[in-house]
């Protein structure tokens, strides 16, 4: 691969995953994240490429086309997809991040795994790109790679997007490593997050653990101008638009409806199966409101989607023995022969059984402790051209800093959810239309393309 690519993506996953034909064949296929659809047009068809890692452990395919892009897949092997991987990515630091919901484990051979690999990235990296390329580095498994890369290639310009939360310094320094993340973070020209509160997080950071001199968004670092600033990410929304109003997806919606026996209402939840998203609380909150008899079943049913996800991760088997228990049990006490209270879908659905969902739902709630954003609430905005439906959603999803219309509730306060609920069930059309109305005015103007085209503008502002 010849050092020339104007454009560079590092993220953990390439942008494919290989799929196994019937006739045993294997093929690599686009992923389906909407993280691809929003880079494609900035890095492909102009020589761009993708580095990362190709989702299976062991020797790396050589590198190859796809989509107008050069693939440059990293090898990782089993010990390391479980310390760099599972465990300091997705056990130290997504915890950490997310406000310490679960508890952090810190290994000193995860961190020198975690070491390890983000050098390997760093290395592919300044292979493929270009004398004066744009890079831009994405997420929590990597972010020693900024300082690492500009080592090799001070050239580049560098810039860093964290999708997930960032936490305050008081929660942030318990991490035995945290001088060694805020240089690498450091390395970039400019550092994206989520929200302006983890930028400013993360200023503060450089201040107080580095004595580096800031001002606003700028930190001063090894002679050059590091910039921290929000960029909410969002989605297609048209694309959620159109799909939803297709005449396919709007009858698929009306026949979710009959299969689950004609509701009057029909809640939704749609998470990765994860302890940072509420599904328990939720439960909870759904139990409570069925003993009190203020909602019946299964006039009202809640369908909760939860993808499976990190399965090999302890917290996240615990995690789902205890959802699973409260399904069953809210199903034993308040469910009918053929008529559960909860429908639970431990598995992935198809993006158009998705979006009929998010029509078919009367309220859909969103109720994490911490989310960087939340694509969910925006997709079920999208979805709603019919202005039908009520979001429920997280004061602490970074969504609810945007849909201020939307039910917001805190996931810590029960009764408020409670609450938050059985208004948004009972909401007047005209009120619901109102709020919906606003919502979509926001996403439109905000959207996936958007949010790439500020931030490859803010990056080409430095170079
Ligand atoms: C991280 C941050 C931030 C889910 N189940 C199915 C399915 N999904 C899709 C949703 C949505 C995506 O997965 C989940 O995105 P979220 O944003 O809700 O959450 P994370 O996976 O935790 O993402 C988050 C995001 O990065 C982007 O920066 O917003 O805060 O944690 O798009 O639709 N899609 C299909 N079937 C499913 O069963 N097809």
């Amino acid at each position: 691969m010849r050092a020339e690519s104007p454009v560079v993506v590092v993220a953990n996953r390439l942008p494919v995953d290989r799929v196994t034909d019937p006739d045993g064949t294997t093929r690599w296929q686009r992923s389906p994240g909407g993280l691809v659809t929003a880079l494609e047009p900035f890095v492909a068809g102009r020589g761009g490429a993708w580095v990362g890692w190709s989702g299976d452990a062991g020797q790396a395919p050589e590198p190859f086309e796809s989509g107008g892009m050069s693939l440059i897949p990293v090898e990782l092997s089993e010990e390391e997809v479980d310390r760099y991987y599972e465990g300091m990515s997705n056990a130290s630091l997504w915890p950490l991040y997310h406000d310490v919901v679960e508890k952090p484990e810190y290994h000193r051979t995860w961190w020198d795994t975690y070491v390890q690999v983000n050098k390997r990235f760093a290395d592919r990296a300044a292979e493929v790109a270009g004398e004066g390329a744009i890079v831009w580095v994405h997420d929590y498994q990597l972010q020693l790679v900024p300082a690492m890369l500009r080592q090799r290639r001070p050239d580049l310009t560098i810039g860093f997007f964290l999708h997930i939360p960032f936490p305050p310094y008081e929660l942030f320094t318990q991490l035995p490593w945290r001088s060694a993340i805020v240089e690498g973070l450091l390395g970039a020209d400019l550092v994206g997050f989520q929200m302006p509160s983890a930028a400013s997080n993360f200023v503060q950071l450089a201040r107080r653990l580095h004595d580096l001199p800031t001002r606003k968004e700028f930190i001063q670092y090894d002679g050059r101008t590091v910039t921290a600033r929000a960029f909410p990410i969002s989605i297609d929304a048209e694309a959620f638009d159109g799909l939803a109003s297709s005449p396919e997806v709007v009858s698929r919606a009306a026949e979710i409806r009959k299969e689950l026996g004609d509701p009057d209402r029909i809640i939704l939840g749609v998470d990765r199966l994860d302890y940072t998203k509420g599904i328990a609380v939720r439960l909870n909150a759904l139990q409570e409101l069925l003993e009190d008899g203020v909602v019946e079943a299964p006039s009202t049913v809640f369908v909760q989607v939860a993808t499976p996800s990190r399965e090999r991760v302890e917290h996240y088997v615990h995690m789902r023995e205890t959802i699973e228990q409260q399904v069953g049990h809210i199903n034993g006490i308040f469910g009918t022969l053929g008529g559960p209270a909860v429908h639970y879908i431990n598995q992935s659905v198809p993006r158009e059984e998705l979006v009929a969902l998010y029509r078919a739902a009367d309220v859909m709630l969103v109720t994490p402790y911490r989310d960087g954003m939340n694509l969910v609430a925006k997709e079920y905005v999208a979805a709603r051209g019919d202005l039908g439906g009520a979001l429920v959603l997280s004061e602490f999803a970074g969504a609810a800093a945007e849909l201020k219309q939307a039910f917001l509730v805190n996931p810590h306060d029960i009764a408020g959810l409670k609450a938050q609920l059985l208004r948004a069930l009972r909401v007047e059309p005209e009120e619901s239309a109102k709020r919906m109305r606003a919502m979509r005015r926001h996403l439109f103007k905000n959207d996936l393309d958007h949010w790439a085209s500020s931030f490859f503008a803010a990056l080409k502002a430095q170079a």
